[in-house]
């Protein structure tokens, strides 16, 4: 398999956590986000839309979109599993990690900060700001359904790691690098030291990449 990646992309970094979980050799190639190499020709023909990740499992084709790539693998690949035996458990695991994927992250990624910056001419400090409020929403949201429902343990949803934590956990890298106080966030905060204490999450980080810059590295 192979793997299209950048070190700070959030959404590669939950295809990352699920190959580590299944065990699955994945050769990477390097897609500079900041010099903007996911719309040079030879990605675009990759991925048309022109974002990270992207996944070819042998002959292709490429496989697109974080969520659609992860049921790949569990279809493919069906153990551990990453969605719980039951129909309401999945139910609950793909709600929770749509919150993030279809919800909070879609409002941070580079090309939204672009054209914040380029198009609309936001300052920095209103682009932050933007940033800031989002993720919080979504901490608030993910807060709410976490903390209230006896489904959640020591993940969120039971005690072993699903598709849920792989995408909360990119959530809260964000919400990390933001510097958003998270003590409002008990639950959110829990799961998500869970999931970090697994190695094939800790693995997968951003700052633990090999295209992660030397300063940045954990
Ligand atoms: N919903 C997509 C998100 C894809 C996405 O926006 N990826 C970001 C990196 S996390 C990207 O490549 N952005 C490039 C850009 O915005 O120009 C998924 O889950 O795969």
């Amino acid at each position: 398999m192979k793997l299209f990646s950048f070190w700070r992309s959030l959404a590669t970094f939950r295809v990352r956590i699920a190959l580590n979980l299944k065990g699955l050799p994945v050769e990477t190639v390097f897609v500079d986000l900041d010099s903007d190499a996911q719309r040079a020709s030879d990605y675009r023909s990759v991925n048309p839309q022109m974002v990270l990740p992207a996944l070819v499992d042998g002959d292709g084709p490429a496989l697109f979109q974080s969520l659609a790539i992860l049921e790949y693998l569990d279809e493919v690949h069906p153990e551990p599993p990453l969605l719980p035996a039951d129909a309401k458990g999945r139910a609950r695991v793909r709600g929770i990690a749509q919150m993030v994927a279809c919800e909070g992250h879609p409002l941070l990624v580079p090309r939204v900060r672009q054209y914040l910056e380029r198009e609309l001419k936001l300052d920095e400090a209103t682009r932050v700001a933007w940033s800031r409020h989002w993720i919080a929403e979504t901490l608030a949201a993910l807060e709410g359904q976490l903390a209230r429902d006896p489904h959640t343990g020591a993940f969120c949803h039971g005690d072993k790691p699903t598709m849920a934590d792989i995408c909360l956990v990119g959530h809260m890298t964000a919400a990390q690098t933001a510097q958003i106080n998270l003590a409002a966030y008990p639950t959110v905060a829990r799961v998500f030291e869970s999931a970090m204490a697994l190695p094939a999450f800790a693995s997968a980080h951003p700052r633990r990449q090999p295209d992660t810059p030397a300063a940045l590295r954990l």
